[in-house]
């Protein structure tokens, strides 16, 4: 596997002359934030992107993420301009050598807590999702840092409707014409897509999520069939909920060559099936990390993984989840988890 880490880009308090300087790093992921959701991304500037990093001995290897407008994932507005838009996009970022490209098809909301620095019994801070707090939460005044925050309080409230109208099945058929649209050009390309399953992996505010778990993820990769469509395995995400069993997913649909990049992070589920987001070691949470690296192990995963939300530690502050010190602590963890079952220690 290759062991990548995330960077925002020049406004990132973490740079790329930290995270060259973490052992067994040598790839960014990253994207192009000030372009509106739905424009082309102009080869200059993906190149210049790549460039940047370049210089900093490092290489620009995953693109997370390329956006996906609502109006496609409504199927209404100017969607056909937009999915031209995108593939267009994914021409771009294959002339500059990208060869994976991580997105999501959650409706209005990515990632959502309740809480972005929920103190742990270590006296660190992480995300929270606690269930009490989310059934208050008006999501049309709340903004967090994964949300797109261009839509106004009104443009918000029309879309949790829109979606709420549409519900599941429409959602699935919108995916799929986006799918079936995309596909084609991205394999010609040879882009791998790496869907991101839905955070958390359940219904919120009253609309559709469908990117769950084991049965979803069956339909999903049925909608094409070709390698290039695949997975963002997060193990954070889907996780979440006991109904997923993450190691065996890994072998699943490693198995198939279905998965193109791997988040890993450990959450500690609650009784209520709250969650809180912990340290990557595993018994900070509940999931066991030597089974999820030894299930990518077995299955001969070449593609790219990188250590998802870290807490707050070291009195850091920054990008909630995205600060430097816990996913550099996470990189060392898991490599050295990898280097065990690599040299076949027993
Ligand atoms: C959270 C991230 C997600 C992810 C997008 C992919 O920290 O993993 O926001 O980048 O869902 O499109």
């Amino acid at each position: 596997m290759k062991m990548t880490f995330r960077w925002y880009g020049k406004e990132d308090p973490v740079t790329l002359e930290h995270i060259r300087q973490i052992p067994n790093m040598d790839g960014i992921v990253s994207a192009i934030y000030d372009i509106p959701v739905g424009q082309v991304w102009p080869i200059e500037r993906i190149q210049a992107l790549k460039n940047e990093v370049q210089q900093h001995h490092l290489k620009l290897e995953v693109i997370e993420s390329v956006p996906v407008h609502e109006d496609i994932k409504l199927r209404r507005g100017q969607y056909q301009t937009y999915i031209e838009n995108y593939k267009q996009t994914l021409i771009n970022l294959s002339k500059c050598g990208i060869r994976c490209v991580c997105y999501n098809f959650m409706p209005v909301f990515d990632w959502t807590r309740s809480t972005l620095n929920y103190p742990l019994s270590d006296g660190s801070h992480a995300l929270a999702y606690e269930k009490d707090k989310i059934a208050l939460l008006d999501p049309t005044k709340l903004t967090l840092p994964g949300w797109d925050s261009s839509y106004s309080v009104e443009e918000v409230e029309s879309l949790i409707k829109a979606y709420q109208d549409l519900g599941e099945e429409g959602l699935w058929q919108n995916l799929k014409a986006f799918i079936q649209e995309i596909m084609p050009i991205a394999s010609q390309v040879d882009i791998c897509m790496a869907i991101h399953p839905d955070d958390p992996p359940w219904p919120i505010f009253g609309i559709p999520r469908i990117i769950t778990g084991e049965k979803n993820l069956d339909r999903f990769l049925s909608l094409y069939d070709d390698l290039h469509h695949g997975l963002t395995l997060c193990s954070g995400s889907l996780g979440c909920t006991k109904d997923n069993d993450i190691p065996y997913l890994i072998r699943k649909y490693g198995a198939m060559g279905r998965i193109h990049f791997a988040h890993i992070r450990n959450v500690k589920i609650r009784e209520d099936g709250s969650f809180e987001e912990s340290a990557h070691y595993s018994t900070c949470g509940s999931l066991d990390m030597v089974d999820i690296m030894k299930a990518y192990h077995d299955v001969g995963f070449e593609g790219y993984v990188r250590p998802d939300h870290g807490r707050m530690i070291w009195e850091e502050t920054g990008k909630p989840g995205y600060g430097l010190y816990d996913r550099a602590l996470g990189v060392m963890y898991l490599s050295g988890i990898e280097e065990t079952l690599k040299k076949g220690v027993k």
